[in-house]
């Protein structure tokens, strides 16, 4: 079972922000931003791929609901999913990360110089 099952399972604790009968929403263990909440299905998907629509048009409501609840909607945020090896997806279970609570930079993502890619 992955970590995520886990921690829908309540075999791993996590620091809980939101829940419904579909998602969680819980803080990252390593925060990249002041504010850093996964959100996760409860069913398991490998990634952003293999999701149905219909699951990631709801979850889209729900992380509305999240960066209300949190207090970031007005203020303004980042919704981020890493997908497969490119993607630098670490943990194999759909995840939104929802990054904000401060102005975040915004720079190229690859080690090349960008140059490189024009
Ligand atoms: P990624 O797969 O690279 O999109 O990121 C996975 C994220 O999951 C990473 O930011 C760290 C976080 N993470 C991994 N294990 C745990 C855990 O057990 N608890 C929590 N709260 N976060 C975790």
């Amino acid at each position: 079972m992955c970590i995520f099952c886990k921690i829908v399972n309540r075999e791993i604790p996590s620091n809980l922000v939101k829940e419904d009968e579909n998602f969680l929403a819980f803080h990252d263990i390593n925060p990249k931003a002041p504010v850093h909440v996964l959100v996760i299905p409860k069913a398991h998907y490998d990634s952003f791929n293999d999701t149905p629509g219909d699951v990631i048009g709801k979850m889209g409501i729900f992380m509305q609901e999240v960066a209300k609840e949190i207090g970031i909607d007005q203020s303004g945020y980042r919704i981020i999913s890493n997908i497969g090896d490119d993607g630098a997806q670490e943990v194999k279970h759909l995840h939104f990360h929802i990054l904000g609570g401060t102005h975040l930079k915004w720079g190229h993502l690859a080690d090349a110089d960008p140059k490189d890619f024009l």
